[in-house]
Order: structure tokens, then C-alpha cells, then sequence
């Protein structure tokens, strides 16, 4: 076991809805714990983490009921709020009374929009409260080298490299047929599920379908019709890598929220991105900024197919021009694409570099 040296670190997480929260933090806990920095996650529902994370945590990484965190009886150098969870007020009171005071972190949600770039690293003085005269800094992740950057453990591309598909598959019970296109699918309720099934039925495909609002749909006595060259096969909920490896696994990949949607640009694969609706409409321009950023470099017919393709799967565009991009040409752009993100520093390594020189 490696020897836990550094100082430990308070990680807070509170589930909103969905995974994603969660999955994000556990992504960050992993790593963080398996390079010797002792790791205690505060959350307020880690029942995910069990098909998650059904190997438990790593030596270093512990899970606590958030409710325990107002009777902690110190609290570590490094204190992460994951979004803008809003610590419990014994805990921070905790915090301001350590001495030396700890590096407060709001580590806030994925974006391209260029807001990110300007409020990156922006500081919060406490004034009044149980936290007074700390301060705590706002650290985005992001696609440019003026945000936070993107959570990639080290060993990824290797891990990647290394891969043996065809036999992953057949662990998973999954059995493609020669020359199937595969495909996997994690969405929201989508009223555009029947469109997508369509075109992605113009060539022989098996649909690996994760549970949720898509399998639900797919099993419903009302179920959208299947195109004939269109076969699709229910998944169960995977760990965490293993779903990183049905992605590596597949052709195309629809993701969503920001976990998945960032695990699918690793995967160095295409990608059909249904981003997380809000009721104020704020995941139309996020959207875009996002395809703005993606595919500036993309082929313009190569750049007009996503863009038609990923509006209509997201509610913001008409379906009949939509279609899926020429295979070869979407696979080299993935590539690129990743090529692109690799050549950042890691948000791991940023984190760390930010609380050093600044938090
Ligand atoms: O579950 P999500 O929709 O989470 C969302 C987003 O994060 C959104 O931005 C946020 O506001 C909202 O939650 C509250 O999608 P996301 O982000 O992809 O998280 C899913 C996690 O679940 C991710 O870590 C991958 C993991 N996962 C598995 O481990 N196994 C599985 O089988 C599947 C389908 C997912």
C-alpha cells in the first residue's frame, strides 16, 4: 500500500438528481487518494457509489454521511465544495478556527461558455458568518488553458491502449453480429428517441442501452417502432470503469450530463451529447458553446451534420435534415479532438498548482 504522506482533504458532495454529482466526485476522490493525499468524501446519499463503485473505496478515500461532517473534530488543508454545495455551518465554523486557515475550493460545473474564463479562480472573502475571514475560490473545469481543465487520471491513455474489447464484450454478455455497428445510449426522456433510432437503423447496429428514461422507453408497450437493421440489448448499471469501457467498446456514444459526456471525449470515439435541460433554458447557449469549441477545427460538412444532429436530439433543432456524420471522418475528428485535450494539464494537477500558489 502506498504510504498516505500528504495532508488529508475534505470532499463534500450533495446529490441534486441524477449521477453526476457524484460520479464527478468520486472521479476526482479516486485518483487523488491513489497518489498518497488521504481523501474524506462528505455526501448526503452515496447509494449510487454501490453499483458505482461496487469494488468500495480505495485505501486513502473514505465515505461519511453528510449529516457527521457538523460533528468532525478537525477538518483537512484542502476543503473541496463540489458545485456549490453549501458546507454545513459547524463544519465551516471548523475551518475558520484551523490554523493554518484550509484552502477552500468550490470546484463548480462544466462549461465552454466563456464566463468560465472569466470567473476561474476568482476569490469569495467570508465577511460575516461562521466562515469569516476565510476566502473561498471558484475553480472551473474547462476546455481552454485559462480554466481548470478536464479530470484525467494518468493512466488513462494506457488503460485505453490496453484494452481488449472483443473480450470485454463477451464478459458483458454482449454479442455483436459481424460488421454491427455498436452503439451505446445513456439519455434523459427524449421525444426525439424515434428519430435517432431511424437513422441510426440505416446501417446494421446493436443499441447497448443503460438504464433509465431511454430503456424505460425502449421497453414501454409504446415503444418507438425498430428500424429493421436496428437490434438493441437493455444494459445493467455498470461501474464506473466499466462504463469507460463501453465506451471504448463502442462506435458512437450518446452521453450526457457532464460525467459521461467528458468520459466520451477520452474515449476518443463520436458522440451524441444530450446535455442536461434547464427550465430556464441556459442549456441551449451552453450547448452551443460547447459545438463552437468542438468542432472549430472540424471539416465544415463534418461540422454541420453534428451540429444539425445535436440540436434535434436535444429539443433545439428540426430532425429532418439531421444526420449522423460519415463514420470515418467522425472517428478521425473524435481523435483529433482528444489529441487536443490531452496536450492540457489535467484538473488534478491544476487543482493542486492553484491551491499552492493562491488558495
Ligand atoms: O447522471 P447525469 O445526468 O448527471 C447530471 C449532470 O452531471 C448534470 O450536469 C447535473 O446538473 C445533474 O446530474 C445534477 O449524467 P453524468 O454527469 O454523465 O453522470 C452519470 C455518472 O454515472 C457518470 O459518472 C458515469 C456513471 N455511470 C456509471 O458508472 N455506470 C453506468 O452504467 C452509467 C449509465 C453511468
Amino acid at each position: 500500500m502506498r504510504a498516505m504522506t500528504q495532508a488529508r482533504w475534505d470532499l463534500f458532495c450533495r446529490v441534486i438528481d441524477n449521477y453526476g454529482d457524484i460520479g464527478v466526485c468520486w472521479r476526482l476522490a479516486r485518483p487523488l487518494a491513489a497518489s498518497g493525499t488521504p481523501v474524506r468524501l462528505w455526501i448526503d446519499d452515496a447509494s449510487a457509489l454501490r453499483w458505482m463503485a461496487p469494488e468500495g473505496p480505495p485505501p486513502g478515500l473514505s465515505v461519511h454521511p453528510w449529516a457527521e461532517a457538523a460533528r468532525a473534530s478537525d477538518c483537512g488543508a484542502v476543503v473541496i465544495e463540489a458545485f456549490g454545495c453549501e458546507l454545513p455551518e459547524d463544519f465551516v465554523a471548523l475551518m475558520a478556527r484551523q490554523q493554518p486557515a484550509p484552502a477552500w475550493i468550490n470546484l463548480e460545473y462544466l462549461s465552454a461558455e466563456s464566463y468560465v474564463e472569466r470567473s476561474h479562480g476568482l476569490a469569495s472573502p467570508q465577511f460575516s458568518g461562521p466562515g469569516r475571514g476565510l476566502s473561498k475560490h471558484f475553480f472551473y473545469p474547462g476546455f481552454s488553458t485559462r480554466t481548470g481543465g478536464l479530470l484525467r487520471e494518468p493512466d488513462l491513455l494506457t488503460a485505453q491502449q490496453a484494452f481488449d474489447a472483443p473480450a470485454w464484450l463477451a464478459q458483458q454478455g454482449i454479442a455483436p453480429q459481424p460488421g454491427e455497428r455498436l452503439v451505446s445510449l445513456f439519455a434523459y426522456p427524449n421525444a426525439g428517441l424515434g428519430e435517432l433510432l431511424a437513422r441510426l437503423g440505416e446501417v446494421p447496429t446493436l443499441l447497448l442501452v443503460c438504464p433509465g428514461a431511454a430503456q424505460a422507453a425502449l421497453a414501454a408497450p409504446d415503444a418507438p417502432a425498430l428500424p429493421p437493421g436496428l437490434r438493441w440489448q437493455a444494459l445493467p448499471y455498470l461501474s464506473q470503469d466499466d462504463y469507460d469501457r463501453l465506451l471504448w467498446a463502442c462506435d458512437l456514444n450518446c452521453v450526457r450530463g457532464e460525467d459521461s459526456f467528458v468520459r466520451a471525449q477520452w474515449a476518443g470515439k463520436p458522440f451524441l451529447w444530450h446535455i442536461y435541460p434547464q427550465d430556464d433554458g441556459a442549456h441551449g447557449p451552453k450547448l452551443e458553446a460547447f459545438m463552437d469549441r468542438w468542432l472549430a477545427e472540424a471539416e465544415p460538412g463534418l461540422a454541420a451534420r453534428w451540429r444539425g444532429l445535436w440540436r434535434a436530439w436535444n429539443g433545439l433543432g428540426d430532425w429532418a435534415p439531421a444526420r449522423l456524420p460519415e463514420p470515418r471522418a467522425a472517428q478521425a475528428h473524435a481523435r483529433a479532438w482528444r489529441a487536443q485535450l490531452t496536450a492540457q494539464v489535467d484538473l488534478l494537477t491544476q487543482l493542486r498548482q492553484f491551491i499552492r500558489a493562491k488558495a
